[in-house]
Protein backbone atom coordinates (compact mmCIF):
# COMPACT_ATOMS: atom_id res chain seq x y z
CA UNK A 1 0.00 0.00 0.00
CA UNK A 2 1.33 3.04 -0.64
CA UNK A 3 -0.50 5.30 2.26
CA UNK A 4 1.89 6.81 4.34
CA UNK A 5 0.77 5.82 7.72
CA UNK A 6 1.79 8.82 9.52
CA UNK A 7 -0.18 11.00 7.34
CA UNK A 8 -3.21 8.83 7.95
CA UNK A 9 -2.37 8.48 11.65
CA UNK A 10 -1.44 11.76 12.39
CA UNK A 11 -5.33 13.37 11.87
CA UNK A 12 -6.17 11.05 13.93
CA UNK A 13 -4.25 11.35 16.80
CA UNK A 14 -5.18 14.53 17.39
CA UNK A 15 -8.72 14.52 16.49
CA UNK A 16 -9.55 14.03 20.20
CA UNK A 17 -8.13 17.48 20.77
CA UNK A 18 -9.55 19.41 18.19
CA UNK A 19 -13.56 18.09 19.19
CA UNK A 20 -12.69 19.04 22.79
CA UNK A 21 -12.32 22.90 22.10
CA UNK A 22 -14.54 24.57 23.19
CA UNK A 23 -17.93 25.32 21.54
CA UNK A 24 -16.93 29.31 20.91
CA UNK A 25 -14.20 28.13 18.48
CA UNK A 26 -14.68 30.06 15.24
CA UNK A 27 -14.48 26.85 13.09
CA UNK A 28 -17.06 25.80 10.90
CA UNK A 29 -16.46 22.51 11.22
CA UNK A 30 -18.65 20.23 13.37
CA UNK A 31 -17.82 17.52 15.56
CA UNK A 32 -16.28 14.49 13.77
CA UNK A 33 -17.88 10.78 14.65
CA UNK A 34 -15.35 8.60 16.33
CA UNK A 35 -13.87 6.66 12.82
CA UNK A 36 -15.23 3.60 14.36
CA UNK A 37 -18.43 4.75 14.13
CA UNK A 38 -18.11 6.52 10.46
CA UNK A 39 -20.97 4.66 8.50
CA UNK A 40 -22.72 5.43 5.20
CA UNK A 41 -23.88 8.44 6.71
CA UNK A 42 -20.86 10.15 6.83
CA UNK A 43 -21.40 13.92 5.82
CA UNK A 44 -20.11 14.32 2.15
CA UNK A 45 -16.94 16.06 1.49
CA UNK A 46 -15.47 17.86 -1.81
CA UNK A 47 -13.31 16.08 -4.25
CA UNK A 48 -10.89 16.17 -7.18
CA UNK A 49 -10.93 12.65 -8.89
CA UNK A 50 -7.14 12.84 -9.78
CA UNK A 51 -6.25 9.31 -10.84
CA UNK A 52 -7.87 6.18 -11.63
CA UNK A 53 -5.89 2.21 -10.56
CA UNK A 54 -7.88 -0.37 -11.84
CA UNK A 55 -5.18 -2.89 -10.68
CA UNK A 56 -5.15 -1.35 -7.42
CA UNK A 57 -8.80 -1.15 -7.59
CA UNK A 58 -7.67 2.42 -6.60
CA UNK A 59 -9.10 6.39 -7.06
CA UNK A 60 -6.65 9.14 -5.98
CA UNK A 61 -8.37 11.72 -5.04
CA UNK A 62 -7.60 15.14 -3.47
CA UNK A 63 -10.36 16.16 -1.06
CA UNK A 64 -11.33 18.73 1.20
CA UNK A 65 -11.58 18.57 5.27
CA UNK A 66 -12.86 14.78 5.81
CA UNK A 67 -14.27 14.48 9.15
CA UNK A 68 -15.66 11.17 8.85
CA UNK A 69 -11.73 10.03 8.98
CA UNK A 70 -10.63 12.66 10.50
CA UNK A 71 -8.36 13.91 7.68
CA UNK A 72 -7.45 17.80 6.61
CA UNK A 73 -7.47 18.29 2.85
CA UNK A 74 -5.25 16.27 0.84
CA UNK A 75 -4.48 14.73 -1.92
CA UNK A 76 -4.34 10.57 -1.34
CA UNK A 77 -5.67 7.33 -2.66
CA UNK A 78 -8.96 5.54 -1.52
CA UNK A 79 -10.47 2.18 -1.78
CA UNK A 80 -13.94 2.06 -3.22
CA UNK A 81 -17.13 0.24 -1.50
CA UNK A 82 -17.87 -0.51 -5.37
CA UNK A 83 -15.92 -1.61 -7.95
CA UNK A 84 -17.74 0.23 -11.01
CA UNK A 85 -17.03 2.77 -9.73
CA UNK A 86 -13.41 2.83 -11.42
CA UNK A 87 -15.39 2.93 -14.60
CA UNK A 88 -17.64 5.37 -14.05
CA UNK A 89 -14.96 7.82 -12.70
CA UNK A 90 -12.18 9.26 -14.44
CA UNK A 91 -9.52 12.01 -13.77
CA UNK A 92 -10.74 15.17 -13.73
CA UNK A 93 -14.14 14.57 -12.26
CA UNK A 94 -14.97 17.04 -9.57
CA UNK A 95 -17.40 14.74 -6.95
CA UNK A 96 -18.65 15.04 -3.05
CA UNK A 97 -18.15 11.94 -1.42
CA UNK A 98 -18.10 10.00 1.78
CA UNK A 99 -15.27 8.09 3.11
CA UNK A 100 -15.25 5.15 5.78
CA UNK A 101 -12.45 3.39 7.31
CA UNK A 102 -11.86 -0.29 6.51
CA UNK A 103 -9.23 -1.38 8.78
CA UNK A 104 -6.20 1.11 7.93
CA UNK A 105 -7.61 2.18 4.48
CA UNK A 106 -9.82 4.91 3.95
CA UNK A 107 -12.53 3.65 1.67
CA UNK A 108 -15.45 6.12 -0.73
CA UNK A 109 -18.54 4.68 0.99
CA UNK A 110 -20.45 6.57 -1.80
CA UNK A 111 -20.37 9.70 -3.77
CA UNK A 112 -22.25 12.23 -6.52
CA UNK A 113 -20.86 14.04 -9.17
CA UNK A 114 -20.58 17.58 -7.95
CA UNK A 115 -22.21 20.30 -9.88
CU1 LIG B 1 -6.66 12.30 3.14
Amino acid sequence: MRLLPALLLAPLLTLPVAVSLPAFAQHDHHHAPAPAAAGKNAPLADGVVKKIDKAAGEIVIQHGQLDSIGMPPMTMAFGVADQGWLNKLKAGDKIRFAAVMKGSMPVVSRYEPAK
